[in-house]
Formats: C-alpha cells, structure tokens, sequence
C-alpha cells in the first residue's frame, strides 16, 4: 500500500532501514561541527538534549549528518506517533502545499480544518455534541481551554497539579509546576491559577495505598477553603502526568475530580496533548479513568510531525464565546491539517492504538525485570508506548538525576536516543514512534539494560 502512494518513494520516507547503525562516535564531526554554528547562532535558552543533527528519518530511525542511524525513542517528544516521515503524512503535505499553502481560516475557510474538528469531535472522549477549534501548538491549545472555560462559567479560577506541565507560555508556564527550567526569571506570573498535589502513588507521603484518598481531600480542601469553588472556571489535569515524569495518577483519583468538578459547576479541562492520538493504548487517556471531560486540549500526535493543536469541547461551552473571541493568523493551517487527516487516517486504518498496547506489553515487562535485577531502577509505569522507570540512590528512593544522565549518554553512545523528565529530573522515558518495529524496540531496550548495568558498574 505503501508503494502506491505518491512521494513514498523520495529520500527520507519509508527508504530508511529499520536498523541501529553506527559509523561514526555520537556525536560525529559533522553534528560538533554544526552544533559550533548552532552554540554561535542560537542561544541557549532553546535547549538541545543530545547534541546530535539529524540529516533524515524514518519510522523509528533517525539518520544523523555523520550517516548514523539511531533508534528513535523519543518521537520528538511524541509527536511521530505514525512514524518519521510517514509516507501518507508526506504526500498529503507535498499535496496540499501544491494547493494552497495558507490562507487563514478566519478569512477564507477550508474544509481541512472542518475535517480535523469532525475527527476531533468523533474520536474525543464523551458522547455528547462537541466542537472543535486549532491552534497551532499544545501550549496554544491549553491557553484556549482556560479562555473557553473562563468564557462559559464566567469564574476566573484555576485548579491545577504540582508536576504538572501545560506549556512556556505565560499562562501555561504559571500552569506548569516545575520552577527550572520553566519558570525561573520569568515571573511575574498569571493570576488566578492555584496547585494542589497530584496523586503520585511513588512517591506519596503516607504511602502508595492512601495516596488516592489523601490527595483527593487535598484537593477538595484546597478549592474549599482556600479558593472557593464557585470561583473555580475550571481543573486543568494531565490524565498521566508527562514532563512530570509519566505519573499515573492512582487509581480512582481522576474519577472523583471529575466528579467533584461536575457537582460544583467547574469545567474539565484534560490536557492529552502527550497523552493523546493512541500513545497510551486508547485515543485518549482520560478513557482508562473512565472520564468524560468538559474540554480536551491535543497536539503533538495529531499531525504525524506538523505543528497543529486543537480545544474540543461540549458544543455549548465551545459557543459560549462571542464571534470572533478566538483564533490567530496560522492556527488550523491547511498543510497541519492535511498532515493530520493521513495521521488520523494512519492510526485508524493501522491500528496504531493496538500498537502501541502492544508496545506496552513488550517493554514494560523489560523494563519491570530491570527494576527487578537493580534496585536504582524503580516504579516501572505508564500505559501503552508511553513508560517510564524512575533511576534512584540505592535506598530504591532518593532520585538520582546524575545516574539518569549517565544512562542517557550512555545509550546516545550506542545509537539509541531516550528522553529524560520528571520534577526532580531522575525518570527516563519512552515514547518510541507507534509504527516501531518488533526488532528495533528489542534491540533499543537490549541497548538501555547494558547501559544500565555499564553506568552501575
Ligand atoms: N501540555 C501535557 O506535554 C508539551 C514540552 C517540551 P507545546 N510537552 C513537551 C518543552 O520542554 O518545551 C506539552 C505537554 C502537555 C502542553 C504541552 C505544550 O505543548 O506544543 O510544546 O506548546
């Protein structure tokens, strides 16, 4: 099917081999040659995590200007959940650019954008009539979930949790929990936005098994008495916690903010933009706590690489702003959306979300049995293609960020790129590109044990 679809035959698509493949040091001569230029040209505020320029890519390989081939598991920080390139996400792109390229859809309309808001409205959580409206990034996309909320209740309010990460915007950065890099220097910040703890089970003080409980009254206590719930427009909540350090919420938890919100008049806002488009083994997260949220905001996956987001909501929060209240120059570009019709297409017609179950099922029992052999590897979790261990002192607790990035490096050096997060910067994770091959994932976590095992040596 591959070979019938225009453009699958130019570099960079579905020509790359699946396979690890190192004929250089990582990083070669060419990456430290531009990563000289980058260091003189870009400043270094915009971080780069390995210093390592990538010349193409496919699937779940990513070929750097050295001629390397390293093991995607990363996606860009699951974004090329259909794959690098994907051949359909790439024709349609060459497609659609050849049309028309832009013309603002608050200007003159395009039935791309509709398109994507129907697949939105379809494949969101909640069987109620929706609406939909894109922007062009995840930041963006929450941004609007708070000014649709605040719009429909009429309340300032909002309610959100420590590790949680919502954007570097101002409003999202003030959303967002951790104080370096995000934050620091940047104040002052948005008003109205209050924090309560997230149920972390890890690392919950009274334990694993009162950790729904306690941080549920929390919660509750938080909005009564020190907020006021009638002022609360809306929750802002990541149902699995990503820059945060892929915390899963502990059972239950969700499912009783959600219930407290419905009761008091306060909108839920799921921000699924790294939880979202079959990265955890459903469409969307908030599916697996059983919740149907007010409003979701989605990014990242939806466009197979292209910079897209999108707010869907109940049809009568989304109306609730007066004409024109939303928009912006580029958001909803027609090229985005095209990306996005043959992502969602993809995921669909491929069962990508299956695929990323089976994911899960591959790798978490991998990285279960390297906690088991190091007691510096703890709390194995996540869902789907989206897991993480936690890397830690010897006490199996005290986070150890130095070990992190030991292992990181380490598995950079062998041709394997994985991401680091967490708020104490100690958790490694996964989120290889949901087309990754049987082979590629084998080899890749083959790869993380040894360097494991090298960095405790
Ligand atoms: N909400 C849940 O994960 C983006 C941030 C990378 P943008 N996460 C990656 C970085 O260091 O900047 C994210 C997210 C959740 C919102 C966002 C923001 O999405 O597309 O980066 O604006």
């Amino acid at each position: 099917m591959v070979q019938t679809i225009p453009g699958a035959d130019r570099p960079g698509t579905d020509l790359i081999p699946q396979r690890r493949r190192l004929v250089t040091a990582v990083p070669g001569p060419k990456s430290q040659e531009l990563m000289a230029r980058r260091t003189a040209a870009v400043p270094p505020g915009v971080g780069t995590a390995l210093p390592v320029f990538v010349e193409r890519a496919g699937g779940g390989v990513l070929v750097d200007v050295d001629g390397n081939s390293l093991i995607d598991f990363g996606s860009g920080i699951a974004v090329t959940s259909v794959g690098n390139a994907a051949p359909a996400v790439a024709a349609a792109v060459a497609e659609q650019a050849a049309r028309f390229t832009h013309t603002c859809f608050m200007i003159t309309p395009y039935e791309g954008y509709v398109e994507v808001c129907e697949r939105l409205n379809r494949l969101t959580p909640g069987g109620f009539q929706k609406r939909s409206m894109l922007v062009n990034s995840g930041a963006e996309a929450v941004e609007n979930a708070v000014k649709v909320a605040r719009a429909a209740t009429g309340r300032p309010a909002v309610v959100v949790f420590e590790h949680g990460y919502h954007g570097r915007t101002l409003l999202t950065m003030t959303l967002t929990a951790k104080y370096r890099p995000y934050k620091a220097g940047f104040g002052p910040y948005a008003p109205e936005v209050y924090r309560a703890p997230m149920a972390y089970p890890f690392r919950w003080p009274g334990g694993a098994d009162r950790c729904a409980d306690e941080a549920y009254d929390r919660f509750v206590d938080l909005v009564t008495t020190q907020v006021g719930a009638d002022q609360v427009a809306c929750v802002v909540v990541e149902p699995i916690q990503g820059e945060g350090g892929f915390v899963v919420p502990a059972p239950g938890f969700l499912r009783r903010v959600a219930d407290f919100c419905a009761g008091h008049g306060i909108l839920l806002v799921a921000d699924e933009v790294q939880t979202g488009f079959g990265r955890t083994g459903d469409w969307f997260a908030s599916t697996f706590e059983d919740i149907e949220p007010d409003l979701v905001t989605t990014a990242k996956g939806i466009a197979g690489g292209l910079p897209l987001g999108g707010v869907t909501g109940r049809a009568e929060l989304m109306d609730a702003v007066h004409v024109s209240g939303l928009g912006g120059t580029f958001g909803g570009n027609p090229v985005a959306c095209a990306a996005a019709l043959a992502a969602i297409d993809m995921i669909e017609g491929e069962d990508l979300v299956g695929r990323a179950r089976r994911i899960g099922e591959l790798a978490l029992p991998r990285l279960r049995a390297l906690a088991e052999r190091h007691p510096q590897v703890a709390d194995p979790r996540g869902r789907g293609a989206m897991l993480a261990v936690e890397l830690v002192r010897p006490d199996g607790r005290t986070p150890d960020p130095a070990l992190l990035a030991d292992v990181v490096r380490r598995c950079a050096a062998e041709g394997v790129v994985v991401l680091t997060a967490g708020t104490y910067g100690n958790v490694l994770r996964l989120l290889p590109p949901l087309v990754i091959g049987e082979d590629l994932l084998a080899d890749g976590l083959d790869v993380l044990d040894a360097a494991v095992a090298a960095a405790l040596a």
